[in-house]
């Protein structure tokens, strides 16, 4: 057994979002976003699963803090819900949406706990994408008319802004994949919203910091990066591609690296860019290239790539790994990815600071007849993850946080109640809170700022 100590200071927390929790879709003046649309449309979600009640959060809240705070959690990273706080988009507070986080970040700061804020997880109110969504260039203005009114409201208090959760889910998993809301299939949209979500990163930031001088703000992007099977040309042409379609075709405009030029090749070559960048005005790519105080990453998992890539088969791009275990979701336990993550992200991007804004895992255990839960496999799981960070800081990467993916058990957005993430357990028929093993695992390692290596 080894024990590796955290720098000083490192920031231990965990993360959410609001549609996954808070449940109350169409309380205190809430106007319907489009995950409630996509969720009520049939054949969308597993068995029609929705966020209605989700883990009724914006009821219980005060509860879950209390929890949490029990477990010695350092920091919380949640999502606003942009319907609940600008129902028709922009222009008219709805005051008691507003209220509800007001309270949350007094409550969170009574305890103890850091908020860490994300201005969009994926609730577009419908009203703007009736408008067109995202791939309209309206939406930005909208966007950062949401990141005034919240940072004016909290940027007194709140000291750690995330603009964007996932841009790459936002646009291509929405629009072009078609998994999540608004559930389209159009490549050409799809680049379009991509652009107009950085645009909106890179306007917002600047918002944020007049109305929060003392902020960090960053935006926290999902890597998933790509390894090739196998040496082969073909395999490493394959993981080219993957990278540059989940990656760099995000993270080189924030670094002021314009969007790939192999990628706006390729897309050309396919079709995807029927008009070219026809979308990117003047002065747009040093927009999103403001410097940021941080760097989000999400990992979880990553990609092998072999023979030849469709990126429109999005399922079957893996390959499966003999020798790796997997979780529930059917993503490979991988804790060198996110190792190869941030070393890249340090040496290569040199990104000034990273929070790992999301890691964890989605496995079904309950409460055994004891009412305790085993997840063993969870611990195993985040602390390989861990070590892989603690390793990238002795490189001199500068990692100051880590949150784990998720709190409790939530709402997996089209995979509906089946995939539980959770650090605590949700019995979704009565509400109650269940801490797993995993919890006082994580609880013990906050406490000594320690991991214990097995
Ligand atoms: C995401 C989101 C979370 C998910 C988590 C597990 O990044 O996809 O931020 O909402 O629940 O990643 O899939």
């Amino acid at each position: 057994m080894a024990v590796l100590r955290f720098p000083e200071r490192f920031v231990w927390g965990t993360a959410t979002s609001a549609y996954q929790i808070e449940g109350a879709w169409d309380e205190d003046g809430r106007s319907p976003s489009h995950w409630d649309t996509f969720a009520h449309t049939p054949g969308k979600t597993r068995n029609g699963e929705t966020g209605d009640v989700a883990c009724d959060h914006y009821r219980r809240w005060p509860e879950d803090m209390a929890l949490m705070a029990s477990l010695n959690i350092q920091a919380y990273r949640f999502s606003v819900s942009w319907p609940r706080i600008l129902p028709n988009g922009g222009n008219q507070i709805n005051e008691a949406g507003l209220d509800h986080y007001d309270r949350l970040v007094d409550g969170l700061l009574e305890a103890g706990i850091r908020p860490f804020i994300t201005l969009y997880h994926w609730e577009l109110p419908q009203t703007l994408q009736d408008a067109g969504g995202w791939p309209e260039r309206s939406t930005v203005d909208h966007f950062v008319q949401l990141a005034d009114v919240v940072s004016r409201r909290l940027g007194d208090r709140v000291h750690n802004w995330i603009t964007h959760n996932e841009p790459w889910c936002t646009s291509m998993l929405s629009h072009q994949i078609g998994l999540h809301a608004p559930g389209w299939r159009n490549w050409p949209a799809a680049l379009a919203a991509a652009h107009h979500v950085l645009l909106s990163h890179g306007t917002a930031v600047p918002a944020i910091r007049a109305n929060a001088p003392q902020a960090e703000v960053g935006i926290a992007p999902n890597y998933e990066p790509a390894y090739p099977l196998t040496r082969s040309p073909e395999d490493i042409e394959a993981a080219r591609i993957w990278d540059g379609y989940y990656i760099r075709w995000f993270n080189d405009p924030l670094f002021g690296r314009h969007y790939p030029a192999d990628m706006v090749a390729y897309y050309q070559e396919k079709g995807y860019l029927p008009h070219g960048l026809n979308f990117v005005q003047p002065g747009d790519m040093e927009t999103i290239a403001v410097p940021v105080d941080f760097i989000g990453i999400n990992n979880y998992t990553r990609q092998i790539m072999s023979g030849k890539v469709s990126l429109d088969q999005f399922q079957t791009a893996a390959s499966p790994n003999p020798n790796a275990t997997y979780t529930e979701m059917n993503w490979e336990v991988y804790p060198d990815g996110l190792y190869d993550l941030l070393n890249r992200l340090h040496f290569d991007y040199q990104a000034p600071k990273i929070y790992i804004t999301e890691n964890g895992c989605s496995y079904g255990d309950g409460p055994d007849k004891n009412g305790r839960i085993h997840d063993t496999r969870r611990i195993d799981y985040l602390r390989s993850y861990l070590t892989g960070v603690h390793r990238a800081i002795g490189n001199g990467v500068p990692v100051a946080g880590y949150f784990v993916w998720s709190f409790m058990d939530n709402f997996e957005w089209s995979l509906g109640y089946s995939q539980r993430f959770g650090m605590v357990y949700v019995d979704y028929q009565t509400q109650q809170r269940l801490p797993k093993e995993s919890a006082y695992w994580y609880k013990d390692v906050i406490s000594h700022n320690q991991l214990e290596t097995m």
